[in-house]
């Protein structure tokens, strides 16, 4: 339906906050071939539960690909450019990621993103990420391109400090969203996931962030 009403060539745009721009089923064409990559990818480095610097479990699971991998344990949020589980360099990031990641900011206005950490986060029903800023990248006026791909998610998008309600969106497959400018530092987070089965992923969704780390 959707894939219908919005091509990948027409996409809907829609501006969710200054700076932040939704690319509605931008990703839903390349969809089988991203996750095909996410599959290769976390084959080599596979997904895990991350402690937070507090101690607990972070539900959701996480890997990575491309020259950096976002990383978190006792000791902080960083980034890495090898896979401490693994002991290996993180995969190298699909070419098709990299190139939709580049086209997806270009089309928001940021020309030349060349991302070298793509964080792979898998949410199962039940899983949830809290309200959080993004600011372990070096260069905060690169931007990060999210996609979302699978069951939907509401989206929970805040402002530059913690108080306030946050708006709520949901992102479904396909869905791109840049972030930079003045939405580059706002909180943000995800609901519980619900129950649901959706035919690319089954039970669970998958979201990539592309980030300039270094
Ligand atoms: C707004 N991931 O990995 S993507 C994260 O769906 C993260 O897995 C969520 O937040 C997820 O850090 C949300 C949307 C997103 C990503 C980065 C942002 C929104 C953002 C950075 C700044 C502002
Ligand atoms: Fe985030």
């Amino acid at each position: 339906m959707t894939a219908d009403l919005f091509p990948d060539t027409l996409a809907a745009r829609e501006a969710l906050a200054p700076g932040a721009v939704l690319l509605r089923a931008f990703a839903q064409g390349d969809a089988p071939a991203l996750l095909a990559a996410v599959a290769d990818v976390t084959a080599c480095a596979p997904f895990r539960q991350m402690q937070t610097p507090g101690g607990q479990t972070m539900s959701v699971a996480m890997s990575s690909c491309g020259e950096r991998g976002w990383i978190s344990d006792r000791r902080g949020y960083r980034y890495s450019p090898v896979d401490p589980q693994t002991g290996q360099p993180w995969p190298p990031m699909p070419a098709l990621l990299a190139d939709l990641a580049r086209r997806a900011a270009a089309e928001a206005g940021f020309a030349g993103f060349a991302p070298d950490a793509c964080l792979i986060n898998r949410y199962l029903p039940g899983c949830r990420m809290g309200l959080h800023q993004d600011r372990d990248e070096a260069d905060l006026s690169q931007p990060i391109v999210s996609v979302s791909l699978g069951l939907p998610a509401l989206f929970l998008f805040g402002g530059p400090t913690r108080g306030g309600r946050p708006l709520r969106r949901p992102l479904v497959h396909g869905d791109v969203v840049v972030w930079g400018g003045p939405a580059r530092l706002h909180f943000h987070g995800i609901a519980p996931l619900a129950e649901g089965s959706h035919p690319a992923t089954g039970n669970c969704r998958v979201n990539l962030t592309f980030r300039r780390a270094a």
